[in-house]
């Protein structure tokens, strides 16, 4: 069997591909793009919300919030370590992100303004995540689907604290339903545009529907995402933004409006409302943070040479039949 015919034969049977299984160069191209933007997306993502914990409205708020933030962390790691495993190593690809080679989701080049929007980020764009993620546990790459499987279980407790903190504001004063409305409005659409580009101009979809790194496409998942949030919307006593929003029985789905696919670009290509300050800061936490690096450089060096020098000293002991540590 060749090495492509055995990568076909793991992928038909539904297996996952390990890090040392044969893969195509563009198997493992597409992985390493996707992973990496991926997990950049998560560690920007603590931009928008960490601008609003020492803001957080009750203690109780803002305990949730830090959890949350710092879950995302988390997951960038095991987002970055499961790259790790087709080559590029972390700092590699940070670098790429820097330089403004690398992309991360767009969703992340808007402001938070109010604190209502770390509620909507929480249902609508944790929601969205969700949606997109619960498919790529099915990956066909073993350590991406994995860590989906962690990502997810977390993610589903960051949606459901978004909703019961607009569901909590929506149920207040007039004033604290037209910020919830208000966030709404300015989040619906760019969580939609999330899925990425209609399946037709899609760059990547069919070959990785092929491989199965996708399972689901962009436009049935950000469907799928529409059926499932406007419900939830109706129970906030609340109205998305879009007038061609509207149950079709026919097909038993919602019909919705067009996206406005130039904002989309122009977001994607680093043009959006927050594209060079998020970039700057993840920049500048970097730079800040090579002490703390260096540090644990330092320190691993140590512990290692610590642990090498009592193996010697235990296979010293083996040699004269002494008992350890004596
Ligand atoms: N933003 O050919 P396709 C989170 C690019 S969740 C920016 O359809 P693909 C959790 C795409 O890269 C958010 N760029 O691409 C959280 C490609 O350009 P390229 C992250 C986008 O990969 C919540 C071009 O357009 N989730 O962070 C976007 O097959 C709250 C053509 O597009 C993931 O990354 C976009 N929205 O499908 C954290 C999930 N859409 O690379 C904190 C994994 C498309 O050729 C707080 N990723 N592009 O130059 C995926 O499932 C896929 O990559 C898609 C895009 C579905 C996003």
């Amino acid at each position: 069997m060749t090495a492509e015919e055995r990568f076909q034969s793991i992928i038909a049977a539904e297996d996952k591909i390990e890090p040392a299984d044969p893969m195509p160069d563009g198997y493992r191209k597409t992985l390493i793009r996707q992973m990496a933007q991926h997990a950049h997306s998560e560690v920007i993502g603590m931009q928008p919300e960490a601008n609003w914990i020492a803001r957080a409205p009750t203690l109780r708020r803002k305990a949730i919030l830090i959890a949350k933030v710092q879950d995302e962390a988390g997951h960038g790691l095991y987002l970055y370590s499961a790259s790790e495993t087709l080559g590029p190593g972390r700092d590699q690809l940070q670098e790429l992100l820097h330089q403004g080679k690398h992309k991360y989701s767009s969703i992340f080049n808007y402001p938070t303004l109010t604190w209502a929007d770390i509620g909507a980020i929480g249902w609508l764009v944790d929601g969205a995540a969700i949606t997109n993620q619960v498919m790529l546990t099915r990956t066909s790459y073993g350590p991406y689907a994995r860590a989906m499987v962690r990502i997810c279980k977390e993610e589903s407790f960051h949606q459901r604290q978004g909703y019961e903190a607009l569901l909590t504001m929506s149920r207040g004063s007039d004033e604290q339903k037209a910020m919830v409305q208000d966030a709404i409005n300015r989040w619906w659409w760019p969580s939609l545009m999330m899925f990425g580009p209609h399946d037709a101009d899609s760059t990547h979809t069919k070959e990785s529907m092929a491989w199965k790194i996708k399972r689901v496409t962009n436009d049935d998942l950000r469907q799928q995402f529409v059926d499932m949030t406007v419900p939830q919307c109706e129970f906030l006593g609340m109205t998305p933004p879009d007038p061609d929003l509207k149950w079709n029985e026919e097909r038993g789905h919602y019909d919705f409006g067009e996206i406005d696919w130039d904002e989309f670009w122009r977001v994607v290509k680093g043009d959006g409302p927050m594209n060079r300050e998020r970039t700057a800061r993840k920049v500048k936490a970097w730079e800040d943070g090579a002490w703390v690096r260096e540090a644990a450089a330092a320190h691993a060096g140590k512990t290692a040479a610590r642990e090498a020098a009592k193996r010697a000293a235990k296979r010293q002991d083996d040699k004269r039949g002494e008992p350890h540590g004596v």
